[in-house]
């Protein structure tokens, strides 16, 4: 290679050190432009001017690779390698805050302040921002690590996620060197929240209830590329140490931080009388709708740091701060309808529906009344003008009716007698609250029914997760839990997935899993019949319960002609659960789907267990100890022989203890039944016993 002369080496690094110094200055530029727009909503150029900076700044990088640092401003998204949600702890308690639930409480909490300190602070108050705590590290001035509250004491790390909001600043705008950890809350502005969720809905995912949970499933994004998309920002009101920033009041030290390039609130207050601070929660629940982001209350604090430090923590929270919490806000509507829902698990829901209202920064149509109870509680009938509320700000909540003004011809809501999503003849057990649909094929619970019957404890059908289940359902391949047992290979094997791969072809099942399927499929047809009596999900039916009932009732043929009185006198079955069982066999789709599942092989029978043999032995309390070495069985097995016999089988010696069975070798039980003089058998004994089935009699032995 030919050496370059010195002249135009020379020209070389002129020009890298005139793009170093453009470089340089593009991002301080754009750092001030950034804390102009985010932190004082003073933005003195347009995005399209800004934007241009971002670019050119961009092409500098491009040629100056070497030059790029992980504060540029180029750098927010992906510019930061570091694990994700690792454990922080928190060099310093983030504290959370009493509260004061109304201005009594308040008032409460002013004179004991007040009394404390043997004078009226100066209090600083702020809006109670409703997101996501957050604490910020910089060393040197350079943004190093973000980490979420947590427990107060230890977080997660998020600080590839927080580098994409982009109110936070990389660099510090003014020198701090060392650490320096500020904190504040990370908010989902309110525009944003509802953009996000309109998408969620349209996309079919679920919507986020409020902007709290929105940020904070925006902070636990695993790739920081999303974490960006979700308009993030933050304000920042604290920091570990407030003393680094050599400021003494808190009004000064936010100024401070605003001077540092942090994103502080504006609506804030230096009160210096309660009075004041009425003002000021006052005028922050009038104009709480208005903002555009959800605040939750006001957080007020004593001004003067050498006063907060008199004052100190309690275990949980600073004595020089109490957060006023805005009372529940309601709204009047007019209830249009009560419309029932069914769940997955077959509950029928009362839901009420209303003219639209804005209730705390987002509008509600539609509040759940619970059950039958609540409705009657509440006395709410349709064309009502009922009260609305969002209890804790977040779950909209029916408060009840206005009297005089409702319709004279308004009637009393009553349950529908039939399930809406299936016709099935609705339950109510007993005096419970709950009405439901039991109908093994309704469409509202088959998901979650033929979940439950492919599940690890009931069929164990391996590989039949709820995706396949979902997708399965949703083109019409399965309906009720018969049909597993008409599912082909080539059906299972086409079963389109529903998203595509990274040619955009559609994904399917494929012939490997829809192989090993249709094998785990057949192989459920041998599971127990109390399995398969437990995956029919029948209420209060368990596994241990499925277990006793197929123990008297070896098959389902016999079940669904048992009576309720013979089903009650089933040892540890009550009236509740036979009511139950008669109510299930009862519906005829649930024995058509019966017949259908013997149809295909399921176990639908068994051999009858041994009889049980009489319970002779019942009241009696025997303790095992050492091995029987003659006969050969294990503890378990001795264990279950004396129980066939109606004996309980302890594993600890007591008082109640009656007799001790001493095998070989025993252990310590053997010692304290000597102490306690609980009668001792030996191996020929227990065998005698487990044979004719009846205990020594008094001293024998
Ligand atoms: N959410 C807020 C807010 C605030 C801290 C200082 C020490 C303990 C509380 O707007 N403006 N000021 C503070 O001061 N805390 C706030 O929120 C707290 C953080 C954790 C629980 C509360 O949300």
């Amino acid at each position: 290679m030919d050496q370059p002369d010195l002249f135009s080496i020379g020209l070389e690094e002129e020009s890298v050190s005139k793009d170093a110094a453009r470089i340089e200055e593009l991002r301080r530029e754009i750092e001030r432009h950034s804390r102009l727009y985010y932190a004082e909503d003073a933005p003195e150029i347009s995005d399209a001017a800004f934007d241009s900076l971002v670019r050119e700044l961009q092409e500098l990088e491009k040629v100056h690779p070497e030059l790029v640092v992980p504060s540029s401003p180029t750098q927010r998204v992906g510019g930061f390698v570091g694990e994700q949600f690792v454990p922080v702890n928190h060099a310093v308690r983030m504290y959370s805050l009493d509260n004061a639930m109304d201005l009594e409480e308040l008032d409460a909490w002013l004179a004991r302040t007040r009394s404390s300190l043997e004078l009226e602070p100066h209090y600083m108050c702020e809006l109670k921002i409703d997101g996501s705590s957050i604490a910020l590290t910089y060393k040197d001035g350079e943004l190093i690590r973000a980490a979420t509250r947590g427990d107060g004491t230890t977080g997660e790390d998020v600080t590839a996620n927080i580098r994409t909001v982009r109110d936070v600043p990389l660099r510090l705008q003014i020198p701090l060197p060392g650490e320096v950890e500020v904190r504040g809350e990370v908010y989902m502005p309110k525009a944003s929240f509802l953009r996000l969720n309109n998408e969620a809905i349209e996309e079919g995912r679920a919507p986020f209830a409020n902007p709290r949970n929105a940020a904070a499933g925006s902070l636990r994004q695993k790739d920081p590329i999303f974490t960006a998309k979700r308009d993030l920002a933050t304000f920042i009101y604290s920091a570990a140490d407030t003393a680094l920033l050599s400021v003494d009041t808190q009004d000064a030290f936010l100024a401070r931080l605003q001077e540092a390039g942090f994103h502080v609130n504006p609506s804030i207050a230096l009160c210096r009388s309660a009075q004041e601070v009425h003002d000021f929660c006052e005028k922050a629940i009038e104009s709480r709708d208005e903002l555009a982001y959800e605040i939750d209350g006001v957080v007020v604090k004593v001004n003067d740091f050498a006063l907060q430090r008199q004052l100190g923590f309690t275990a949980k929270a600073p004595r020089w701060a109490i957060a006023f919490k805005f009372p529940p806000e309601e709204k009047t509507s007019k209830l249009r309808a009560i419309v029932v829902q069914v769940g997955r698990t077959g509950v029928l829901t009362p839901v009420a529906e209303f003219d639209p209202v804005v209730i705390a920064g987002s509008t509600v149509a539609r509040a759940t009344l619970h059950n039958l109870d609540e409705v009657r509680r509440k006395d709410v009938r349709v064309g009502d003008t009922i009260v609305v509320r969002k209890a804790g700000d977040v779950i909209p909540e029916i408060v009840g009716h206005i009297p005089a003004l409702r319709q004279v011809d308004s009637a009393v809501w009553t349950m529908p007698e039939v399930c809406p999503s299936c016709g099935s003849v609705v339950y109510r057990e007993g005096d419970e609250v709950a009405f439901r649909c039991v109908s093994i094929d309704c469409p509202a619970q088959a998901q979650e029914r033929l979940i439950f019957w492919a599940s690890r404890g009931a069929m164990d059908i391996d590989g039949m997760g709820e995706e396949i289940v979902s997708r399965l359902l949703e083109q019409g391949l399965l309906t009720d839990v018969a049909d597993y047992y008409s599912l082909d290979e080539e059906t299972l094997a086409a079963l389109s997935m529903g998203r595509t791969n990274i040619k955009g072809e559609p994904i399917v099942l494929g012939n490997t899993v829809a192989r090993k399927l249709v094998k785990a499929i057949e192989e459920s047809k041998s599971r127990s019949l109390a399995r398969v009596l437990f995956g029919l999900g029948i209420r209060h039916v368990g596994k241990t319960m499925a277990e006793q009932i197929v123990a008297v009732f070896p098959s389902l043929a016999r079940l669904k002609e048992a009576t309720s009185e013979e089903i009650s006198a089933i040892d540890g079955v009550g009236p509740a659960i036979a009511a139950s069982v008669g109510h299930f066999f009862s519906i005829e789709d649930n024995n058509e789907v019966i017949a259908r599942l013997a149809a295909c092989g399921v176990t639908v029978a068994q051999e009858p267990t041994a009889p049980s043999r009489e319970q002779t032995l019942s009241g009696l309390t025997f303790v095992l100890t050492g091995s029987l070495v003659r006969s050969g069985l294990s503890r378990d097995e001795a264990g279950a022989r004396l129980k066939e016999l109606g004996a309980k089988v302890s594993g600890s010696v007591s008082a109640k203890t009656s007799f001790v069975v001493a095998g070989e070798v025993p252990g310590s039980k053997y010692d304290k039944a000597v102490a306690l003089g609980i009668p001792i058998l030996d191996e020929e004994a227990y065998l005698r016993i487990i044979e004719t089935g009846e205990a020594p009699k008094g001293e024998e032995e």
